[in-house]
């Protein structure tokens, strides 16, 4: 049951005009997003942050089926915060064959999926039409899949090799398939940051101009913030903002995802990981300061199912999907299970009291039988 009945309530008199403010659907500030962070009382931080998601979404909670993909790991970058990447040729690099990227979309679990998440390493040596193909024989084999592809890191980079506009980039790709873009490779925008984890992508600026290029295109995409590094929490509410500046002006991000850095086969491997509690946090003051996103997810394979589960009560509203083999975190130490039925996400979302709609990536309602599935339109 939606719990917005009960009355605001805290020890921290800080949190009284943000709660006013946030009951009243304004729009919170710079410092009230630091005081967020730093609030001792979590548990009227997740309050509000749980109003504002049920006053959004009710009692429904989303998850899909989905295939995630990465046609390689080999990456001209060489950021600290990565366990991915590998430099041309050194062991454990690959790159997929068209036929075995292919092969890869149809193998895993009989559920037909309704996306392929696709992103890879930064190939030196890849040529735009490489991507091209793989998405054009995607489409091929599987007409009704939407195809979820390329970061602003990706599509900056393949512009920049094929000597293209973004535009102009952008275009290829959605002719030949590409349905929308992951919310990968922001991480922090600050500079500071930035210069430290992954100095060698594209700067935050350029990551929002892209992703403005993207909605201009027609395309939806994701957004996401890598916390639990070094970043502080004036820089951590710096990203949201300047992220729900674009999203004033394009309103072409779907769902915002914090992510949680894994610091293992990292070269930041002596930081600590994240707790649950900053995790849980990180979800309430998303859902708080993005009053434009519609969706906020709780992403299961980074935060573990336990946590995500809790997360849907603390302003998410979406766990992400069956994703079948997941490399990126578990490269970096993620113990969770590489991917997940889909019986079970509709069981730790009605664990949480929530009620599970399985949405395609554009959050229409999809209706299974059999093996195959149709969408709500
Ligand atoms: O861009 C890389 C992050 C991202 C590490 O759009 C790391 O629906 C933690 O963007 N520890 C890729 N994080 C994942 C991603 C994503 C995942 C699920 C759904 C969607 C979506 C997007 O993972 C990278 C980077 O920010 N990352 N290395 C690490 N060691």
């Amino acid at each position: 049951m939606p719990s917005q009945q009960h009355a605001f309530v805290s020890d921290d008199p800080r949190l009284q005009p943000i709660a006013e403010k946030v009951l009243a659907s304004e729009r919170l500030s710079f410092e009230e997003g630091v005081t967020l962070y730093r609030s001792p009382d979590i548990l009227a931080v997740g309050w509000l942050a749980n109003h504002v998601r049920e006053n959004l979404h009710g009692d429904v909670a989303y998850f899909n089926v989905n295939r995630h993909i990465n046609p390689t790991n080999v990456c001209v970058a060489a950021c600290r915060l990565c366990a991915f990447g590998r430099k041309k040729g050194t062991e454990g690099s690959y790159t997929m064959a068209l036929e075995q990227a292919w092969e890869t979309a149809a193998s895993g679990y009989t559920e037909a999926v309704t996306e392929f998440h696709i992103v890879g390493g930064l190939h030196p040596d890849l040529p735009l039409e490489y991507f091209e193909d793989l998405v054009r024989g995607l489409k091929e084999r599987f007409p009704q899949v939407h195809i979820k592809a390329f970061t602003m890191v990706e599509i900056a980079f393949l512009a920049r090799r094929a000597k293209l506009t973004i535009p102009e980039t952008l275009r290829r790709l959605k002719d030949c398939g590409v349905d929308s873009m992951p919310g990968g490779g922001a991480e922090i925008f600050s500079d500071r940051v930035r210069h430290i984890i992954c100095d060698h992508k594209i700067d935050g600026s350029e990551w929002l101009d892209t992703a403005r290029m993207v909605h201009q295109a027609g395309l939806k995409s994701n957004a996401t913030m890598l916390y639990g590094h070094i970043e502080s929490d004036e820089d951590r509410v710096d990203h949201l903002i300047k992220l729900r500046e674009v999203q004033d002006e394009t309103h072409g991000f779907q769902t915002f995802i914090p992510l949680a850095f894994h610091p293992d086969n990292t070269p930041l491997e002596h930081l600590p990981r994240t707790t649950g509690l900053t995790d849980i946090r990180q979800i309430a003051v998303s859902r708080l300061m993005l009053d434009n996103f519609p969706h906020i997810k709780a992403y299961w394979q980074m935060m573990t199912a336990k946590i995500a589960q809790i997360a849907l009560r603390f302003g998410a509203d979406d766990i992400d999907g069956t994703v079948i083999e997941e490399k990126i975190y578990h490269d970096a130490g993620a113990t969770t299970p590489q991917g997940m039925r889909r019986e079970e996400l509709m069981r730790l979302i009605t664990a949480a009291g929530r009620v599970p709609v399985e949405r395609d990536t554009l959050y229409r309602a999809v209706t299974r039988s059999e093996d195959t599935f149709t969408v709500a339109v």
